[in-house]
């Protein structure tokens, strides 16, 4: 099982720790493919290579991927882009939203969730991730 991991970069790294946890939980279903997005040393400058590449590189990535998971309290427009791909690749897709955040999640991903193959599931913090993700690649057999 491929994982691609989604979470904010430039957008703001106040989550990072979380992005940390999940990145680590994750790793008890698969191979998470971005790894990095989970690094709390990652600074919003990121990481070394150009832009163009670290592009084309996530988007293979997507490509090879067997599912999406996206933490999505904290805006990121990058994050965005890679679910919007992800949709049109239909891709079995989860996105964790913090309502605990004042935040409100935009339309385009709230209103893109078919209970299905996109879910999006609103949760209180760190403590509740191992259930919902549990619970998000028990619930098929792959
Ligand atoms: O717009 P954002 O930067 O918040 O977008 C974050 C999302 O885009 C993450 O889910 C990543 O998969 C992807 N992404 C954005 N920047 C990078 C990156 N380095 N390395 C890998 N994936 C990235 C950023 C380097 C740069 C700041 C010099």
């Amino acid at each position: 099982m491929k994982i691609y991991f989604c979470a904010s970069i430039r957008g703001g790294r106040a989550d990072a720790h979380l992005y940390e946890h999940i990145v680590k939980t994750l790793g008890k279903f698969g191979k998470v493919l971005t790894e990095h997005v989970g690094d709390s040393r990652l600074s919003h400058t990121g990481e070394e290579s150009g832009d163009g590449a670290i592009h084309d590189r996530d988007l293979d990535w997507l490509r090879q991927a067997d599912a999406v998971v996206a933490e999505v309290t904290q805006p990121s427009l990058g994050v965005g882009y890679e679910l919007g791909h992800a949709y049109l690749m239909k891709k079995r897709t989860l996105c964790l939203f913090r309502p605990s955040s004042g935040r409100e999640l935009s339309a385009m991903i709230r209103g893109a969730a078919d209970g299905e193959r996109m879910l999006v599931t609103d949760y209180a913090g760190r403590d509740d991730v191992d259930a919902i993700l549990e619970r998000f690649f028990l619930a098929k057999p792959h």
